[in-house]
């Protein structure tokens, strides 16, 4: 809950929003799985998954590293194919 007011990297406070493609998804349960475990991640304020085409979109305070993503959706059970 401290202030920061160094300057970031970027400077800005905008949400970054990145797609995911996730191999394994079939229905509602699934999407509810994999959004689940990747709102977990430090900084997500959003995620959004798509069983019909495998897209998740991950709205974030900063960019994610992509392994603690990959590593949320593999403790869901699905396995995450590249960043679309
Ligand atoms: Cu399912």
């Amino acid at each position: 809950m401290t202030t920061e007011t160094t300057t970031g990297p970027t400077g800005t406070s905008g949400a970054v929003t990145t797609v995911y493609q996730v191999k394994g998804m079939s229905c509602g349960h699934c999407e509810g799985a994999v959004s689940g475990e990747i709102s977990t991640i430090e900084g997500v304020t959003s995620v959004q998954a798509t069983a019909a085409t495998g897209q998740v979109t991950v709205v974030s305070e900063s960019v994610l590293d992509e392994s603690a993503v990959r590593a949320a959706v593999d403790e869901a059970g699905y396995e995450l194919v590249e960043q679309a």
